[in-house]
């Protein structure tokens, strides 16, 4: 029988057809998930409910002095926003900020953070091995004019549009601010990280510009979404300043609006493995810009 010449990706999505939903093909935890030698790795029994559910919840992994001090500093930097340059991505039909990108290249005391042992060493557990930041952001919701973050698999578009090979990324959401049921804070479906979903319709060029105000593109059916809600149901992890959430790169999630008077400032930071690293992207236009996916690759060695 004739080989095929090309070897089928996977993870192919966006096309002009129905949506599917498919069984992830990788690991969830990589390596022997042991972290031995790693001080701050989840002890098994955490790890085994990351593995299960797909996220981790922290209420304290930054103290709220640190915190505190991580959030004026996020302030400062959006306050000092002049006007559009890359990184900086703004509301819907506005000029308020909605992400600064890249702070872990820009600023000191981002990198800093991103460099803790407290978060890397987790992050090194999960992915069996050395990591690196793919992508790091301060989203600011703020009180009143903060617009939704449509359902989205993180990895879908890392991999269509970024050419993240495999799942073996984990994102990280440090809340910066409380985050209420009142001010839109992150909600994630238990379980759909061991579910991959195709999503229906081809990129438009350029298509960064748009979807990080609001994203169209690379998002779930509703048929799919009520099928994977069915299965595990909806769940919005609240929390103080410092209070954190490790989520697969692969986990449905989301947020609403905040038409609260409280801000929801949130820091995010993304760690890939080194054996990962971005390749040319699995779908048809050209690589995004290195702010929303790095290429100039740094190992962390702390
Ligand atoms: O574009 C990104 O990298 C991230 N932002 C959005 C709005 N969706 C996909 C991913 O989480
Ligand atoms: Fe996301």
């Amino acid at each position: 029988m004739a080989q095929p010449t090309t070897i089928a990706d996977p993870y192919w999505s966006r096309t002009e057809h129905d949506w599917q939903a498919v069984d992830r093909e990788d690991p969830v935890v990589w390596g022997d998930g042991s972290g031995s030698g790693f001080e701050y790795a989840l002890p098994r029994e955490q790890l085994k409910s990351f593995e299960n559910e797909g996220f981790h919840h922290v209420d304290a992994l930054l103290s709220e002095a640190e915190a505190a001090e991580l959030l004026a500093e996020a302030d400062r930097l959006a306050a000092s926003v002049k006007g559009p340059s890359p990184g900086v991505v703004t509301e819907p039909q506005s000029d308020v900020v909605r992400s600064l990108f890249r702070v872990h290249r820009s600023n000191q005391k981002f990198r800093a953070v991103a460099h803790d042992r407290r978060l890397v060493d987790v992050a090194r557990q999960l992915l069996g091995g050395e990591v690196y930041v793919h992508q790091s952001r301060i989203n600011f919701k703020p009180a009143f004019d903060g617009r939704e973050f449509f359902w989205h698999s993180d990895f879908e578009t890392w991999h269509i549009e970024d050419g993240m090979p495999r799942m073996r990324a984990v994102s990280l959401s440090i809340s910066l601010t409380d985050n209420n049921e009142f001010n839109g804070p992150l909600m994630v479906i238990p379980r759909s990280h061991q579910t991959y979903v195709r999503c229906v319709g081809a990129t438009p060029e350029n298509h960064f510009e748009q979807s990080l105000r609001r994203q169209e593109y690379g998002v779930p059916s509703r048929e799919a979404m009520t099928q994977l809600v069915a299965r595990g149901g909806i769940l919005a992890p609240k929390g103080r300043p410092g209070s954190s959430l490790f989520f697969e790169c692969n986990l449905m999630h989301g947020s609403a609006g905040n038409l609260s008077p409280f801000p929801r400032t949130n820091l995010f930071i993304v760690y890939n493995s080194l054996e990962n690293a971005c390749v040319d992207p699995f779908g048809d236009r050209p690589p995004r810009p290195d702010y929303l996916a790095e290429r100039e690759i740094e190992p962390i060695v702390t």
